[in-house]
């Protein structure tokens, strides 16, 4: 028998595939706006980020979680974060959480595939238990931070130094910017892989989180610029941003890999506040509007059947679990009972999405006296059902003037037409305080309401409104009552089966 084929019968019967598996390497971006790269904003200076995206397939409607965890969670496990107790805001540190030891992880798939494993980054999923670290979790190795955010030179992160090179804490990198030590690791794995196995890199990159510590060289970019001392800095961490993307794609290139790996890129949720730009979306990191969770992304490879395209098929960060394990020769279990849909012939082929429905997400625990991200929003392929609080940065600007009448306040909400500006938390002058807390208790939904059908909601068309401008649940147009009743019943059941009883 010749040796390949004694190979390949070895292969089948260890349910390994030896024909030529794909390497992935899947990057993070934090906090990045949906509009903040070099393509689609030209303030910014990203030429691998561009070329990538041009050369790939640019996603329109791949939708992420509001926050870091939820998002992160959702893309290891394949599920929606409120299945799991994971769609609060994220985990804090120091907190006694981690996403349920009873799922399995994305890496612990692949790495029954026959994958080395390796995350580079950001963690936060959790690190209160040994089982919880990344290395417990299906990665061979593991680079970076637990923590969701921290100082990018003395990596500090609430009065503790978090820096671990697998389960250890590795206190000689104090002083070093991260994006230097991710630079260098990217690479050091990457020279390390060879064509015989495969590989799954995961890089969660810190930037361009706040704070925002750009290195001087990349802030050079934009000194003669018009732009705020902070959009120049933000900038600044997103073309370091580019320069590792770059850094892998070098790699990749000259070790003979690029030609058998997916690089998909992702913003974990919407840009931040006063930082970044979703624009013209509405809201922002942390709000179930269109601008909080839609996300910035890109697949790239040389073994996409169709490439130089913008997809606007509907893809959620859940269903990139179950598309990747398929790419790698496997699939997931149907009792395992993801939420996540296989879109491998969407992804690579061009083909419809497999997707009809998503939910944005489901919080009806209070934190603070209040959902910490928004309540409730779901969507068909074309209409949105935001029921309750959205979270609090609506994307418009409202300031406490508009505080003054809650009532106002309420007609304004509902018929926001033409107001352009976005910006700012809700601020909660003392006095305010009081009318805010009757504008949200009005805005707030609870189980009852759910289950009755009632409670403040608002349905959008996506096709003709994406910006989230008319709201349409009080419309006499019978296919629009129609799509508000199937939503709503899409809530109360099967999803609905998730509330607190
Ligand atoms: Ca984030």
């Amino acid at each position: 028998m010749k040796l390949p084929i004694l190979i390949a019968l070895v292969g089948f019967f260890q349910g390994i595939h030896t024909s030529k598996q794909p390497n992935f390497v899947w990057i993070f971006a934090d906090d990045l706006g949906y509009h903040d790269i070099g393509l689609r904003n030209p303030d910014l200076h990203t030429p691998t980020l561009d070329k990538l995206a041009t050369k790939g397939v640019q996603f329109k409607n791949n939708y992420v979680m509001h926050a870091c965890s939820p998002s992160r969670h959702s893309f290891m496990s394949g599920r929606y974060p409120f299945t799991s107790q994971m769609q609060k805001d994220v985990i804090f540190p120091v907190s006694p959480d981690c996403s349920p030891l009873k799922l399995k992880f994305l890496p612990e798939y692949l790495k029954e595939l026959g994958y080395g494993t390796h995350a580079v980054g950001k963690w936060h999923l959790g690190y209160c238990r040994e089982d919880c670290m990344p290395t417990s979790r299906g990665f061979d190795s593991f680079y970076g931070t637990l923590d969701g955010e921290g100082d990018y030179l003395t990596h500090m992160s609430a009065g503790f130094y978090d820096w671990h090179t697998n389960g250890t804490v590795d206190r000689s990198k104090s002083g070093q910017h991260s994006q230097d030590l991710h630079t260098a690791a990217l690479a050091d794995i990457i020279e390390r892989q060879t064509e015989e196995k495969p590989f799954f890199l995961y890089f969660a990159a810190q930037n361009p989180h706040t704070p925002l510590q750009a290195k001087k060289k990349d802030m050079k970019k934009y000194k003669n610029q018009n732009l705020s001392d902070t959009l120049k800095k933000y900038y600044g961490l997103i073309t370091g941003l580019d320069g590792m993307v770059k850094t892998i794609k070098d790699t990749l290139e000259k070790k003979n890999l690029l030609n058998n790996t997916y690089i998909i890129f992702l913003a974990d949720n919407g840009a931040d506040v006063g930082i970044g730009s979703n624009e013209p979306f509405r809201g922002t990191k942390s709000t179930l509007w269109e601008g909080g969770v839609k996300s910035l992304s890109f697949i790239y490879s040389p073994l996409l059947k169709k490439t130089g395209y913008e997809n606007d098929g509907l893809i959620h960060i859940t269903d990139w679990m179950p598309t990747l394990v398929s790419l790698a020769g496997g699939s997931v279990p149907e009792s395992e009972g993801i939420d996540g849909i296989n879109q491998v012939a969407m992804v690579t082929d061009a083909r419809k999405s497999e997707r009809k429905d998503m939910v944005y997400n489901l919080d009806m625990e209070s934190q603070f006296g209040l959902p910490s991200s928004g309540q409730i929003a779901v969507r068909d392929e074309r209409y949105k059902l935001l029921w309750g609080f959205p979270g609090q940065n609506d994307g418009y600007g409202l300031t406490t003037t508009y505080l003054a009448k809650v009532e106002e306040f309420k007609v304004i909400y509902k018929s926001l037409t033409t107001r352009e500006k976005r910006a700012g938390r809700f601020t909660y002058p003392e006095d305010d305080q009081k009318v805010m807390n009757r504008l949200l208790a009005e805005l707030t939904v609870s189980v009852d309401d759910i289950e009755r059908g009632t409670g403040f909601m608002r349905l959008f068309d996506l096709i003709k409104d994406p910006y989230e401008t008319y709201d349409l649940s009080t419309s006499d147009e019978p296919e629009h009552q129609e799509a508000l009743h199937k939503l709503i019943t899409f809530v109360q059941t099967p999803v609905g089966h998730y509330l607190p009883g």
